[in-house]
């Protein structure tokens, strides 16, 4: 399978591919949550849920591996670093008490994925205490089992936890790409930048390309 992509056409199969949705938890896209907590508008990162169901939904169609990813930490705080905890000045610390539950933590209310993009029986829900997917997570060892060789990206947020993931991908030897639509920032121009990041220099991290060009080459929207 091929798709429109920048700098230059991504070529996949299904079998060999994965959808990784990064984060997409209420923590980061609700009032209340650890995002919000951090100072930021959190209202910015609802936009991409449509494109980001629509393509999901796609995807399950067309019998792809889904994983999707959550920022959680053991309620003992035990793989939640010092510095993480303590780093500026939030409203509540990683592990105190807020509206949704404790902030950033595995089993929280917060820590769920939304409803929108709830995960289904068969897909991988992978919780990982750093920004990167793979750091201190089976990830690379479950993708490699099950023969996976690329990856499509999508989550919140886009220089933070999606390029980290991407770029922990791309040292690992994954053919990645950015799903342009279906991935947000607290900061606009981060995202722009980001992207551009991704795919400069003859595709130095990986490949990026809208939504609608992947579902066009499923062919079952
Ligand atoms: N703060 C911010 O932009 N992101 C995070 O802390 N984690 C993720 O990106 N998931």
């Amino acid at each position: 399978m091929r798709i429109d992509a920048q700098p230059f056409a991504y070529e996949f199969e299904i079998a060999h591919t994965a959808l990784v949705l990064i984060d997409m938890q209420r923590d980061f896209i609700e009032p209340g949550g650890f995002g919000e907590t951090l100072g930021n508008d959190v209202s910015l990162l609802e936009a991409i849920v449509p494109a980001t169901r629509r393509t999901l939904q796609a995807w399950r169609r067309a019998g792809g591996l889904v994983v999707h990813t959550r920022e959680a930490h053991r309620p003992d705080l035990a793989d939640c670093p010092p510095a993480k905890r303590n780093r500026g000045n939030p409203r509540l610390r990683i592990g105190d008490a807020g509206p949704m539950g404790r902030i950033l933590v595995a089993g929280e209310p917060g820590s769920q994925i939304i409803d929108a993009l709830a995960p289904i029986e068969g897909e991988l829900v992978i919780d990982k205490p750093g920004k990167g997917a793979f750091y201190a997570t089976a990830l690379h060892e479950t993708l490699q089992q099950r023969g996976i060789t690329h990856l499509l990206f999508g989550g919140v947020t886009t220089e933070v936890c999606v390029q980290t993931s991407m770029r922990e991908a791309n040292d690992r030897g994954y053919e990645g790409l950015l799903l342009e639509d279906c991935t947000e920032s607290y900061f606009p121009a981060f995202k722009t930048a980001a992207l551009e990041m991704i795919r400069a220099q003859g595709a130095i991290v990986g490949w990026t390309a809208p939504s609608a060009a992947l579902r066009a080459a499923l062919g079952n929207d």
